[in-house]
């Protein structure tokens, strides 16, 4: 296939998707030609070669067309060309070519270049573990985050979607596709299984106007075989199949569809004798269903189970067996595991409580994709808090993004409108990177200590009140404060290039945030400007006992202590440490400082003096001894 230098191809279908869909469709060979130059085709290629089972074929044209004279011409000579044949050959790729712009001195020195290379063997579909399926445009891996595999495509007990397919009207299901991706759907169950509708037609429609609508990879779900294979086979992408069971005549029917159209398989364990009681008889139906798929050439990581939910309300006995059985699915046979949760409930009022319940005890058992309404709120929450609770949700950002009444942090921009120069505004969005390189690019145009007092400090101000207010989260808090840290880092070097201004005259000060306050931004921008004004600064640090700053301040001899406290409820602890201070260190003065206090608060705690900010911090440490 053919890409564009943004790794898609013309029809916006990227390398993974292209990977799995023609590994599966049984091609002998796979890879990228034309397009573009080797150079750009270099960060493909990696990929390509990184994911395939089968070996990989690289065609790139001599570089990218220039037009000298009217006429096109290549800028990638022989030579250019042969060093990056020899760097694909090294990387693994096993056939190599030339496309647009490639004349017979391309290819023979590639043909020098590679001739003594011997290249990697390309990685055997057994080595290649993921469970991944895919449409053009994305790919929805089981296994690591949970996949909600919206149920809503199907018209059991839907009058309305079952009227609309039988007058042939589609508008009502791609809306409730384009709902149910919307509301954090990764895959689509999709179902038109009507007793008087011809299924293997209307699958097959309903496949293509639902990938035209939707971008997410679809479970094609029908109990009709020839359904299934009119829908696999206008299926753009690897689609799930849904279903195959234990019985013989299901293996036999469906995993050869499975196998001809490059599918992932959904596996029910059931058979002859129908669904079994014991966690263990589910568990020998699903190997059964893994190694008749593997005779038929299906590998065994496109082979996913569903240890089927029985009503509780009519047999009590059977939810905990089928978590049993998922555990044992995912550990002892190590494939991935799908369950449709909400029979559970039927027959019992509150549904929804036994929905939720029985489905975060199945993503505890191992529960890879939840097939369910996305639109339940019950289920979606309890989706989105098992996902921060298991480390799966970075920063919880998908479950701020979610719930709270403002978005991300992100939203936590607007706090500053346009006015403000991008410093405030990375902070505020917490982004590290550009925090430190903003900070750096306003040093051209303000000192250090203005755009600490300017930017820094009302971007922490702002992102303050945000939190207090609930507009943002902990985890965004987290995020300001460490891009306001990058960004104080980006000008250390200036402040430092200040050093030895006069004030300080050696005089020693210890400094420190107090016990059980964490916050050490201000304290640390205190030390910075403390040390330029020649203090000798010893910094204990942050969430400090008392004890520990009067043993510091009788080691060295400091004639001055700086507490920093944060928090109402570490103005207690400062106080504490005052009082240790005026008894075991008589004569040392105390200079208090932090967003919390006030004069009035630092006098009412037995402080010497309150320093609003750094230079204030400064100017009264050096007239006090
Ligand atoms: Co927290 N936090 N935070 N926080 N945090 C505040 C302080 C808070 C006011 C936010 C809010 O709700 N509006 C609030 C306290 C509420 C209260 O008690 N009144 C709060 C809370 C509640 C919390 C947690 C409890 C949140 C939680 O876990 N649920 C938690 C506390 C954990 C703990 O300490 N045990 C927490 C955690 C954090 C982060 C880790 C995410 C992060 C700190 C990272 C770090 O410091 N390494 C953080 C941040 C960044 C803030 C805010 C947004 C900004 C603080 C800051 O750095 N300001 C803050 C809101 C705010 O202050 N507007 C907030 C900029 C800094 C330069 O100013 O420290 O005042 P400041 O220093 C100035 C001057 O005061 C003076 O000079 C400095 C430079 O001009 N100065 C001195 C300070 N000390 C001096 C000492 C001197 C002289 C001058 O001696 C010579």
């Amino acid at each position: 296939m053919s890409f564009e230098e943004n790794g898609c191809s013309f029809f916006g279908a990227g390398v993974e998707s292209m990977v799995l869909t023609l590994e599966g469709l049984g091609v002998q060979a796979l890879g990228v030609n034309c397009s573009l130059g080797p150079k750009q085709l270099a960060p493909l290629v990696e990929q390509i070669v990184a994911l395939s089972c089968i070996p990989v074929i690289v065609q790139p044209n001599a570089g990218l067309p220039v037009v000298k004279n009217g006429a096109a011409s290549y800028d990638i000579t022989p030579g250019e060309f042969a060093e990056y044949a020899n760097r694909f050959a090294r990387q693994g790729v096993r056939i190599i070519g030339g496309c647009c712009g490639t004349m017979p001195e391309h290819i023979a020195g590639t043909k020098i270049i590679t001739s003594d290379v011997t290249p990697a063997q390309p990685r055997s579909a057994a080595q290649r573990k993921s469970t991944a399926i895919c449409t053009p445009s994305k790919v929805v891996r089981f296994g690591g985050d949970t996949v909600i595999i919206g149920e809503r495509l199907n018209p059991t007990g839907r009058k309305a979607l079952q009227s609309a397919l039988r007058a042939g009207d589609m508008g009502y299901l791609l809306r409730e596709a384009i709902k149910q991706q919307e509301q954090g759907a990764r895959v689509l169950d999709l179902n038109v299984g009507l007793p008087d509708i011809n299924e293997p037609e209307m699958l097959a429609r309903a496949t293509r106007e639902v990938q035209g609508v939707t971008d997410i990879p679809l479970q094609l779900d029908s109990s009709d075989a020839a359904a299934l294979e009119a829908a696999a086979r206008v299926y753009n992408g690897k689609p799930l199949i849904n279903s195959v069971n234990g019985k013989k005549e299901s293996l036999d029917k469906i995993l050869p569809i499975v196998k001809k159209y490059g599918a992932a398989v959904l596996g029910l364990t059931l058979d002859d004798g129908g669904i079994p009681e014991t966690a263990g008889e589910r568990v020998a139906i699903a190997e059964r269903i893994a190694a008749a798929a593997a005779a038929h050439g299906i590998p065994r990581q496109d082979v996913l189970i569903d240890c089927l939910v029985m009503t509780v309300s009519a047999q009590e006995k059977q939810a905990v067996q089928t978590l049993k059985a998922v555990r044992a699915v995912k550990d002892e046979l190590g494939l991935k595991t799908v369950l449709g949760v909400s029979n559970i409930s039927f027959g019992l009022p509150r549904r929804p409580a036994i929905n939720r319940t029985m489905l975060a005890m199945a993503l505890t058992s191992g529960l890879d994709a939840p097939i369910m309404n996305p639109g339940d709120e019950g289920m979606a929450e309890t989706v989105a808090a098992f996902r921060v609770l298991t480390a799966k949700d970075e920063g919880a950002a998908g479950y701020i993004q979610k719930f709270a009444d403002s978005g991300c942090a992100e939203e936590a921009a607007p706090l500053f409108r346009d006015e403000k120069p991008s410093l405030a505004r990375s902070i505020a969005s917490g982004l590290r990177d550009e925090a430190g390189l903003a900070a750096k690019e306003l040093l051209g145009t303000l000192s250090p200590l203005e755009i600490v007092e300017q930017e820094i400090i009302p971007a922490l101000d702002a992102v303050g009140k945000g939190y207090e207010t609930q507009k943002i989260f902990l985890p965004q808090l987290i995020r300001s404060a460490e891009a306001a840290k990058a960004s104080f880092e980006a000008l250390r070097g200036a402040l430092g290039a200040k050093r030895g201004q006069a004030g300080g005259m050696g005089k020693k000060i210890v400094l420190a945030t107090v016990y059980g306050d964490i916050h050490d931004i201000g304290k640390n921008i205190v030390k910075v400007i403390m040390q330029n004004y020649n203090f000798d600064v010893i910094d204990l640090g942050r969430d400090v006992p008392p004890h520990k700053i009067t043993e510091a301040v009788t080691a060295s001899g400091a004639q001055i202590v700086g507490l920093s406290a944060l928090m109402t409820t570490t103005v207690v602890s400062m106080k504490e440490t005052i009082e240790l201070l005026r008894e075991r260190c008589q004569g040392v003065k105390i200079i208090v400082g932090g967003a919390v206090l006030t004069k009035d608060l630092a006098d009412s705690i037995g402080a010497d003096f309150y320093a609003r900010d750094a230079m204030e911090g400064v100017r009264l440490a050096g007239k006090a001894d």
